[in-house]
């Protein structure tokens, strides 16, 4: 059973297809620098920062924490949109949960096996939609999708979400990741076309 979260788009906007997008049945692959190799044996997921308790997965242990299945959309700043995509992770909220975040924490970035980073204010994550990928369709994610994990941000353009996530650091002051530094949109609200800055 799946959760159906494709309605959040209320929250943003009158249509379900942000402004400027158009809708594609197939899931094109977009990475800066070619999908990085990882090796079960010592693939680790490391939360670091501003908790209570630094945290390091192994890959086997990241599986063991509760997961769920929704149905999101997924909007490229390029200009497509996928809808209907069913995803299964672990919410952000969830991980949040288990490393503790304090007080002073503000900020996140999210870090990835081929040197990608991405950035988000902490209530922009602290929603069940954003997910730690490790399923699409009921299938294990493809590589090239971010396999074996990767963040998913329904709310934001697809860039927001690392693949191959390695990593997620909680920062007491905003910084900004690999586009972000290189003139995407820092906030990335595909309802506001906040596509370039
Ligand atoms: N680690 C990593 N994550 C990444 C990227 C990347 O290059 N490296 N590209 C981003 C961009 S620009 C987009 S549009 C989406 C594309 O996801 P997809 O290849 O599954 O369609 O991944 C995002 N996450
Ligand atoms: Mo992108």
């Amino acid at each position: 059973m799946s959760k159906d979260v494709t309605g959040l788009y209320r929250e943003f906007g009158s249509d379900r297809l942000p402004p400027g997008q158009r809708e594609t049945s197939r899931f094109p692959v977009l990475s800066k620098s070619g999908t990085p190799s990882w090796d079960p044996q010592s693939w680790a997921f490391d939360v670091w920062g501003a908790v209570e308790e630094e945290l390091t997965f192994s890959y086997e242990e990241f599986q063991d924490i509760p997961a769920e299945t929704q149905r999101q959309d997924f909007h490229c700043v390029t200009g497509w949109s996928k809808f209907d995509c069913e995803f299964t992770g672990v919410t952000f909220p969830t991980l949040a949960e288990l490393a503790g975040v304090r007080d002073d924490a503000i900020h996140v970035m999210f870090h990835a096996l081929d040197g990608y980073t991405t950035n988000l204010p902490l209530e922009d994550c602290m929603r069940e939609e954003v997910m730690f990928v490790s399923e699409y369709d009921g299938e294990p994610l493809p590589s090239d999708h971010g396999g074996p994990l990767r963040v998913v941000t329904p709310h934001k353009y697809a860039y927001k979400g690392a693949k191959w996530v390695s990593g997620v650091e909680f920062l007491t002051e905003p910084e900004r990741g690999y586009w972000e530094k290189r003139g995407y949109s820092n906030t990335a609200n595909p309802w506001n076309e906040e596509r370039y800055s």
